[in-house]
């Protein structure tokens, strides 16, 4: 019965240490000849330390450029190393741009035993041994689902099935799309204990801890040593591949860890010395290369790390000149608005000196000359012009007053004549009609002038003609005197004879 205890009790210890160990995380390790990452990922001579890369793929100071978007081209970048490790996660930082609504070709991640070759899918060869893990862009079966995200692992016999997308042959995979978002994009694929599982980072913010689930799938076995790589692909249409940063992590059970005990051995510290020995000869070499190159740029101070921090005297000058700043473009933005203001204030002006000389002109009769409406931005009046056009048109209106008193006084002055003149002719003539009246006064007029002309003829013909000869007796004034009162009482007689006769006249009807 105590043994039977025992046993219980040690497998039970067992089951709990195996239930330890699996829920325990892996251990992760940084594995830097296996990644790549900004803000110095290329050197000197334009390489990718422990990376190649070829195709239309170029690599900058921030980035892997796998394809630029132009139409048919395939980029690539292969580890040159073969995987040291069972267990990895892979993290890659990424975009794809294009500015059309639809992109292609797509991009693929790869775990591979050989190194991939320029190729079909996605820019790399077909037929490969290991996982790929596609961005496929362009929808080619249709079925409106692309983007779509997919895992395709293949033992090198299978040929990747285009036509479909690779949805027969898909290990798993999720419709996301991953073009043209605000910030890079992520891939996290993690193979562990023959899992296989992706994750993907949207892109929507650059919150490290933003990951969701794509695709997850057990019993998974890719070869035990591979190669990392990432290529990209366009076709008709064409979008910007860009890689930012390949990370790689070696992940190692608790159970190896405890193993190793977390020590290295004395061979692995001579090895690790070493190479950092010959790093940093290789550093001290391309300075040494670096200044036999380029002597013009080379800065005794180059070395000396306090060159690079600034002191607090700097820094405040730099918060003086920054502040500086920033009040001299408020006043210069005061400046420009108070011209405009100033600008809008004359287009003011101009029109209400236009409208009030419309107005005076409405006054004036149309006397006055036209202003011309200045719409233009460019032609605005001057104060004094406006002034002097306000002078002028203030003269002219007290010129056209002065006028119209001067006609209306001589209109009233001709009316004051014209009612006085019947009256001094004598109470008969205003029972008349006013036809005879005029008559009448017309041949008083006409006796009148020939009376004024008769009297001044002597004068006149004595100065102009020769002396005449001597008459009898022809004409005296006494004489002609009469014969005037004659011919006016004749005149008078007659008026008066046919006033009556009218009169008599307008009793028939
Ligand atoms: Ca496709
Ligand atoms: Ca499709």
């Amino acid at each position: 019965m105590a043994g039977f205890n025992t046993l219980s009790v040690t497998v039970f210890l067992l089951f709990l240490a195996v239930l330890y160990c699996s829920a325990q995380p892996p251990f992760k390790k940084f594995e830097y000849k296996y990644s790549f990452k900004g803000p110095h990922l290329i050197q000197k001579d334009e390489t990718v330390p422990f990376w190649q890369y070829g195709g239309s793929a170029l690599a900058s100071e921030d980035k892997v450029r796998v394809t630029p978007s132009l139409r048919s081209r395939r980029g690539y970048i292969w580890s040159k190393m073969e995987t040291s490790f069972d267990w990895w996660e892979i993290e890659v930082i990424f975009k794809v741009t294009g500015r059309g609504r639809v992109g292609a070709d797509g991009l693929g991640i790869w775990f591979t035993q050989t190194r991939g070759e320029e190729g079909g899918v996605y820019g790399s060869s077909d037929k490969w041994n290991g996982m790929g893990l596609f961005f496929d862009s362009f929808d080619n079966d249709n079925q409106r689902n692309n983007p779509y995200i997919l895992v395709v692992t293949n033992d090198g016999t299978k040929q990747y099935d285009h036509h479909n997308d690779g949805l027969m042959q898909q290990l798993g995979g999720c419709m996301r799309d991953f073009r043209n978002k605000p910030f890079p994009v992520r891939a996290k694929v993690e193979y562990y204990k023959n899992v296989l599982t992706v994750y993907f980072h949207q892109g929507l913010s650059a919150n490290d801890h933003d990951y969701e689930l794509c695709m997850r799938a057990e019993n998974v076995y890719l070869p035990q040593k591979g190669y990392f790589g990432v290529s990209a692909a366009t076709g008709g249409l064409a979008d910007d591949h860009d890689v930012m940063k390949f990370l790689t992590h070696s992940l190692a059970t608790p159970e190896s860890k405890i193993d190793k005990d977390g020590f290295i051995t004395d061979e692995e510290a001579k090895k690790f010395k070493d190479e950092f020995d010959d790093f940093q000869g290789k550093l001290q070499q391309q300075k040494e290369d670096f200044r036999q190159q380029h002597p013009d740029k080379i800065r005794d101070d180059y070395d000396d790390t306090d060159s690079f921090f600034e002191d607090d005297f700097t820094r405040e000058l730099k918060l003086i000149l920054t502040t500086q700043n920033g009040v001299m473009q408020q006043i210069k933005m005061l400046g420009s608005k108070l011209d405009e203001i100033v600008g809008r204030q004359e287009r003011t002006l101009s029109l209400m000196s236009s409208v009030q000389a419309a107005s005076a002109a409405s006054i004036g009769g149309g006397g006055a000359p036209p202003v011309q409406h200045t719409g233009g931005a460019g032609s605005v009046m001057q104060r004094h012009e406006v002034d002097s056009l306000l002078n002028t048109q203030r003269e002219l209106q007290q010129s056209v007053r002065d006028i119209r008193n001067v006609v209306g006084d001589v209109q009233n002055k001709a009316g004051l004549i014209y009612n006085r003149q019947p009256t001094n002719q004598g109470a008969q003539m205003n029972q008349g009609n006013p036809l005879a009246d005029h008559e009448m006064l017309d041949k008083i007029n006409s006796i009148q002038d020939s009376v004024l002309k008769l009297t001044h003829r002597p004068e006149t013909q004595q100065a102009i003609c020769p002396p005449a000869p001597e008459m009898p007796s022809c004409l005296t004034p006494t004489l002609f005197f009469v014969f005037a009162f004659i011919q006016i009482f004749v005149i008078f007689l007659y008026t008066v004879y046919r006033s009556k006769q009218e009169a008599a006249a307008k009793k028939f009807y």
